[in-house]
């Protein structure tokens, strides 16, 4: 027996936050042709830090705490996996509709269809309002450039903190971030959380990250930041795109383009897929990872992939994330957790306490 793995006990996990979030809460989105109160809301990132707490998983840090030249880096990293003038645009976002007397959210209203002639940057606020977006499901409000740019830093840190320690760290980020691609928003995303913390850890020294999504929903936005890249082996389980959000993105034969060609790897699975069909796409990812050797492990963790999740449609049950953090762990690289979706919010804490309580506990080598 390995004595290094004669350890029943968890090691203290060190979670990244920020009450940045809080400012950021849409008022309602579309669902089955109806507004509806958003399924993205602060108590999500409240609920898990509540279990965490309870859980003593380990010390609760901001990102200031553990980075103090946070502050001064995040735009320059930010500005690696998102274009400028999408970043501008988000800055500059509110003030300009406030200042057209607005009250309520931003929400797009056109998109350029197949066929544009030239698609070019529109002047008006609402025309850059659909350009830089692929569905009306991320709205902006005065809170919302705050809270983003927030919980990037928490990314970064969280980040920092795995390059210093080599153990896995936990950023509970939010809004999320996987939908979000190199010049646009939707699916409740801004800016990629996850695709920012692979950028630092590129930036401090690491030759190859693999980035897993493990969210309900294909990371289209993390696909389109990494596809023409070898530095990123990014892999994505979701729900198929012939019936499941976003819908347009997410097939196996989306392997890469360029010097990227064969580090983009898509796992599609039918709606109704359990534990036992997903967790054999987990294996299948892992391996690929272990081939890869990755220097790290950027996961970007939806729960959302939970049986009661209202919004999507696979059967994971709370003590499934036990087992999957555990396989994760047995990749045996360190591992930062940036938290994506979950929309079953009084499950959302256990189920992700129980996913770190497994990364933090492999099962025992006999
Ligand atoms: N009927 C994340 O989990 N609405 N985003 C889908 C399907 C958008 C999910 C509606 C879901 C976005 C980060
Ligand atoms: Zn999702």
């Amino acid at each position: 027996m390995n004595p290094h793995l004669d350890q029943a006990t968890p090691q203290p996990l060190i979670t990244l936050y920020s009450e940045g979030h809080h400012q950021h809460h849409g008022q309602a989105e579309l669902k089955d042709g109806q507004l509806v109160p958003c399924f993205e809301k602060p108590a999500r990132a409240d609920m898990i830090l509540a279990q965490l707490r309870e859980a003593h998983l380990g010390a609760i840090k901001t990102p200031e705490e553990v980075y103090p030249e946070v502050q001064s880096h995040w735009q320059q990293t930010l500005a690696k996996v998102h274009s400028q003038d999408y970043i501008d645009f988000l800055a500059n976002a509110w003030r300009e509709w406030s200042a057209a007397g607005h009250q309520h959210d931003m929400l797009p209203l056109a998109w350029p269809p197949r066929r544009t002639t030239s698609i070019r940057i529109p002047d008006s606020l609402d025309g850059r309002l659909g350009y830089y977006s692929f569905d009306a499901g991320a709205p902006i409000n005065a809170g919302t450039w705050p809270a983003i740019t927030d919980t990037v830093q928490v990314a970064i840190a969280a980040a920092e903190l795995l390059h210093r320690q080599q153990s896995h760290v936990f950023a509970l980020t939010r809004p999320p971030g996987h939908h979000a691609g190199r010049d646009y928003m939707g699916g409740y995303c801004y800016f990629n959380n996850a695709a920012v913390a692979a950028q630092h850890l590129l930036d401090r020294g690491a030759q190859r990250i693999a980035l897993l999504d493990v969210d309900f929903h294909h990371g289209n936005g993390t696909q389109d930041i990494f596809y023409a890249r070898d530095d990123v082996l990014f892999q994505s389980i979701h729900g198929d795109p012939r019936a499941c959000y976003p819908g347009f993105t997410g097939y196996a034969d989306e392997t890469g383009e360029g010097p990227g060609k064969g580090f983009n790897q898509n796992y599609p699975l039918l709606p109704g897929s359990d534990w036992s069909e997903w967790s054999q796409a987990l294996a299948l990812s892992i391996i690929k990872i272990n081939h890869y050797a990755a220097d790290a492990l950027v996961l970007s963790l939806g729960v959302d992939t939970f049986e009661g999740d209202p919004i999507s449609h696979f059967k994971l049950k709370s003590e499934d994330y036990i087992k999957m953090g555990q396989r994760i762990a047995e990749a045996n690289i360190p591992v930062v957790v940036i938290m994506e979706g979950g929309y079953a919010v009084e499950e959302i804490g256990l189920n992700t306490r129980n996913l770190l309580i497994g990364l933090m506990t492999p099962p025992q080598e006999s």
